[in-house]
């Protein structure tokens, strides 16, 4: 595997960085997790864009253009012949000193890992997901807006422990007002009376792209448009179909949480819709991979 930090390719055992740079130090960096299909990376541009956004609200200057970040992006899948593959872009605050004053760092780094993605099991997107609240509630916006993809992910890891803990793959998280917001790595959808329902993003969720993507194929393809309300446990209780959204997952059933039965307990018709839509689309379009 050849990988990307600051302009240059290294080998696995050779990518390292310095055990001063505040991405380790403090979580203090941003990233995105972005997915290859088919030769083609997928909404390369969103991804840069939101990337630019997390960077800009925690102050740090990404030291490359949207346009140069893409290509680079574009070469590292290149190098690793990665077609259909995922890409981890990391950008860090950059070496320092031990404190916490991130404008001692001289200059953020830029890392990108290009490789293989770790999928759900198979049988998992046929049958659906069973899913569980968790205590652990996600970080109100007034102290890190999970708007901000950044390297603080304590808080999803915490979690994603109590679900996996409890025996499921995944965890729904709550808002400090008790409305859900969001999965540890994935958005929340509910299907209830032919209506799509997802929380909106100030309740505490990540804008994701593939959301976006399902809010456009439901409103195109299925005549359906997503309402961005409110949403309680209650809701998911007695919701017809639930599914999740995101980089890794794409769209993926769930069928069962907090020990109640969502719909007929099979993944939704307009799940699988969406997901047909979705695969449709990964096919058609993307930033393609360059040299
Ligand atoms: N919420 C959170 C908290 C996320 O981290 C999503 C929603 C979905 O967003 P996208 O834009 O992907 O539709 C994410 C995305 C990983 C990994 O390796 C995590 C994500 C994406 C890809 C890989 O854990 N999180």
């Amino acid at each position: 595997m050849k990988i990307y930090i600051d302009g240059k390719f290294y080998t696995e055992k050779n990518a390292k960085i310095s055990v001063f740079d505040h991405g380790l130090l403090y979580g203090d960096g941003v990233f995105e997790g972005i997915r290859a299909y088919h030769g083609s990376i997928f909404k390369l541009e969103e991804h840069i864009s939101r990337l630019f956004d997390s960077a800009k609200a925690i102050m740090l200057s990404v030291p490359m253009s949207p346009l140069a970040l893409m290509r680079a992006v574009s070469r590292t899948c290149w190098q690793n012949k990665v077609k259909d593959g995922y890409v981890r872009l990391v950008v860090t605050r950059g070496v320092g000193n031990l404190g916490l004053n991130p404008f001692n760092c001289r200059r953020a780094s830029v890392i990108i890992i290009a490789g293989k993605i770790k999928l759900y099991p198979p049988a998992l997107y046929r049958r659906g997901l069973d899913l569980i609240t968790v205590p652990t509630t996600r970080t109100p916006s007034s102290a890190l807006n999970p708007a901000i993809k950044s390297l603080n992910y304590l808080n999803n890891v915490l979690a994603k422990i109590e679900a996996i803990r409890a025996g499921v793959p995944e965890a729904v998280m709550l808002n400090t007002q008790g409305n859900v917001a969001e999965c540890t790595g994935d958005n929340l959808f509910l299907v209830r009376g032919g209506q799509i329902l997802t929380p909106p993003v100030s309740a505490g969720a990540l804008a994701g792209i593939t959301r976006k993507v399902v809010i456009q194929l439901a409103g195109e393809h299925l005549g359906v448009n997503v309402q961005e309300t409110a949403l309680t446990r209650y809701d998911l209780f007695t919701a017809d179909e639930c599914f999740l959204t995101g980089t890794a997952a794409e769209i993926i059933a769930a069928v069962k949480i907090d020990g109640r039965v969502v719909g007929s307990g099979r993944p939704g018709a307009i799940t699988q819709r969406l997901i047909a839509l979705f695969r449709e689309l990964t096919r058609q379009e993307g930033f393609p991979i360059r040299p």
